[in-house]
């Protein structure tokens, strides 16, 4: 009976030590830290591409995915929270949500159209979602059952989109969702050794399926990333730094969001020692910088994205409501 308790003991301070966010030392103000995946830079990108990012000024952002279909409302019932939220609000299972594939048949559907529209509208740049959380890929992704593949649809919407946008001038930026709730090896957090090598699975099959976008679509100028702040991903910090350079080898001149980025404590956007990770600092959506503290002492591109209702970014059939 003691020696059970002993090594349970044993084991679980042997599991919270190793699974544990590290801590940074506590240092003199005048030093910084010594990071392996802080920022990889001081200061402003200064590149031709990093300079077209910011006179682009003004772009429109997509959300687009199997959550326009519901548009809120789940078994008769509608939810005020953000439209591409509702697999969570509604608590729907992930088996039955990805059924909606079989209603996706976007048959009016007309790149060209949108793209014209973009231009009328003066966006320089538009920012598609190639996943959001529920998983739901716009292009067939040969690593995911959940694409536009398997859909009575089945052409590849990104592609399209793509095309269309580029032909008319217009840039094209890839937002892409980390938290994948269709991937049975999502880790929130990794508090066990087969929590880690789930996660370490997921983390390749995300490589894969961002080299994927990078080699199909190789006139994407910028990656925009989300669902990156859980634990998991946090205590990964050396894989955010990975993907940066990964994608930056692949594509040179891309730009990349600070919301990407973790540090070798998982610190985000902003390292230990304060510094950008990243391209541009991508704060919570809605956000512009306090024209006092931030801007004065600004020494990095920033972008900030403004939703027209309260805060949805999927289509929702009442944007009248209020989010709380
Ligand atoms: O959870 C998402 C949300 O649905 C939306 O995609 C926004 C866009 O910036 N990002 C996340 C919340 O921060």
């Amino acid at each position: 009976m003691k020696r059970t308790l002993q090594i349970t003991v044993l084991l679980s301070l042997l599991t919270t030590g190793l699974f544990a966010q590290q801590q940074p030392k506590v240092l003199p103000a005048d030093q910084e830290l010594s990071l392996k995946y802080g920022a990889d830079r001081l200061g402003k990108r200064q590149d031709a591409a990093m300079q077209q990012f910011r006179d682009n000024r003004l772009g429109a952002f997509i959300h687009w995915g199997l959550y326009a279909i519901p548009g809120g409302e789940w078994n008769g019932k509608v939810y005020n929270g953000a439209a591409e939220w509702l697999k969570s609000w509604a608590k729907v299972p992930a088996d039955e949500w990805l059924k909606l594939m079989d209603q996706w048949n976007p048959d009016k559907f007309n790149a060209r159209a949108w793209a014209k529209m973009a231009k009328k509208m003066g966006a320089k740049y538009v920012k598609i979602t190639t996943k959001h959380h529920e998983g739901f890929c716009l292009w067939p992704s040969k690593y995911s059952k959940y694409t536009v593949a398997q859909t009575p649809y089945k052409k590849d919407i990104l592609g399209e989109l793509v095309k269309a946008y580029n032909d008319e001038g217009i840039d094209v930026h890839f937002y892409f969702s980390v938290m994948d709730w269709s991937h049975p090896d999502y880790r929130y957090d990794i508090k066990s050794e087969e929590d880690a090598v789930a996660f370490a699975r997921f983390l390749e099959f995300t490589d894969n399926q961002l080299k994927e976008l990078a080699t199909r679509y190789p006139t994407v100028k910028d990656f925009w990333f989300d669902g990156t702040w859980d634990a998991s991903i946090k205590k990964n910090g050396w894989w955010t730094a990975h993907v940066e350079r990964m994608l930056k080898d692949m594509l040179p001149g891309v730009t990349i969001n600070s919301r990407l980025r973790a540090d070798d404590y998982g610190k985000r956007h902003f390292d230990s020692n304060g510094h950008l990770m990243g391209d541009y600092e991508s704060g919570y959506e809605r956000r512009l910088p306090d024209p006092v503290k931030d801007l004065k002492v600004t020494r990095w591109d920033w972008e900030a994205c403004m939703t027209i209702p309260e805060n949805q970014w999927g289509y929702h059939k009442d944007w009248s409501l209020s989010y709380v």
